[in-house]
């Protein structure tokens, strides 16, 4: 059995071109020395402590192994205590932990357990069965990792809009609040852009709705790029999106508005082959401190302003006439009292 080729490819613990780590903690030199080579000769990459503290500081590097096989019985700190704090930590991925022992007394294998181990062996133990055993513990661990993927993927899909990949409606609002609060605590400045494309329906109509897509993908794009990090631009719906500045008074508002109008006029958009000059008109409205119910106000003057844009004759940004709450202009105050 163990010969044969589907035994074998299942039995190495090589992901494609790199091998698992997998930690060894074990005081004792001969157990040590001979753990480390069957785990060499399985294919994992023995990572060796000689004690239950250089065990825990292995665990505490970036690229911890997620597979541990712990002594119980060594100095500094033994093995059920590292597995304490491994689960204590709980962070992700999992670790896989088997521990190790001397010990046969069924209430020493319950303190094990409960102290967060998956698995235990007693020693001295069969070589087979530790190998069958990380066996186990690896397919548990492929199990979490297809979980959290999975998890990303759906976090991913809740919160973005599929077409241009930005956040969507429900989040880029969440986030409005979070920075209207976040504003409001630390009483800096923020400010809200409403971009909505110029004469979008008639590039669907001229062109069809698949160079509509297009260009509303560019236009992500080029939101993207002309964001700093820490800014949130979104899709609000069909054409129209939101940016959440945070920290930005009106004047940088407008200058980060100015920005995104010439980052989609200055340069044509190619709906598929077909060069398109596309505009976008903007509404900008801020606060130099928010107060805690701005939300609702902040989306409708940068909409009123956009609005005021659009009549312009497009392709420029409008600046809200602001209608702070009372609560926003004793924040605005208190905070300019307290810079100087
Ligand atoms: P204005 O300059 O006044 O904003 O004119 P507009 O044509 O951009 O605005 P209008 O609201 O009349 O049209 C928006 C169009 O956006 C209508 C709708 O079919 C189109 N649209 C909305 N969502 C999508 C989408 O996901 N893909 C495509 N291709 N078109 C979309
Ligand atoms: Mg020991
Ligand atoms: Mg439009
Ligand atoms: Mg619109």
């Amino acid at each position: 059995m163990e010969s044969s080729v589907a035994a074998r490819a299942e039995d190495t613990a090589n992901e494609p071109g790199r091998a698992m780590p997998a930690l060894v903690a074990e005081d004792n030199p001969v157990f040590r020395s001979m753990l480390r080579s069957m785990l060499t000769r399985w294919g994992y990459e023995a990572r060796i402590a000689s004690n239950g503290l250089e065990a825990w500081e292995a665990m505490q590097t970036a690229d911890a192994p997620r597979l541990a096989i712990l002594d119980w019985m060594m100095p500094s700190m033994d093995g059920v205590e590292v597995c304490r704090r491994i689960r204590a930590a709980a962070r992700e991925p999992y670790v896989y932990v088997l521990l190790l022992t001397a010990r046969t007394e069924s209430q020493d294998l319950v303190e094990g357990m409960e102290a967060g181990a998956d698995d235990y062996l007693t020693k001295p133990f069969n070589a087979q069965e530790l190998r069958v055993r990380l066996r186990a513990g690896r397919r548990i661990l492929d199990l979490q990792q297809q979980l959290m993927e999975t998890r990303e993927a759906l976090r991913v899909q809740a919160t973005h809009d599929t077409l241009t990949g930005l956040l969507n409606r429900g989040r880029v609002l969440e986030v409005l609040l979070a920075e209207i609060a976040r504003s409001h605590r630390e009483l800096r400045p923020m400010a809200l852009l409403m971009v909505d494309l110029d004469r979008f329906k008639h590039i669907n109509d001229t062109y069809g709705h698949m160079a509509g897509d297009a260009v509303l993908q560019e236009a992500a794009r080029r939101l993207r790029a002309a964001t700093r990090q820490y800014d949130a631009p979104g899709r609000y719906g069909g054409e129209e999106f939101l940016v959440v500045l945070p920290g930005c008074a009106a004047r940088e508002a407008r200058a980060q508005a100015e920005r995104i109008r010439e980052a989609f006029a200055g340069e044509p958009f190619d709906a598929g082959g077909t060069l398109l000059a596309v505009t976008c008109s903007i509404g900008v409205s801020s606060r130099d401190v928010c107060a805690s119910e701005d939300a609702e106000a902040l989306v409708r003057e940068a909409d009123a302003a956009l609005y005021a844009a659009k009549n312009q004759g497009r392709n420029s940004v409008e600046i809200a006439s602001p209608e702070p709450s009372e609560e926003s202009l004793a924040l605005t105050k208190l905070a300019r009292f307290s810079e100087t």
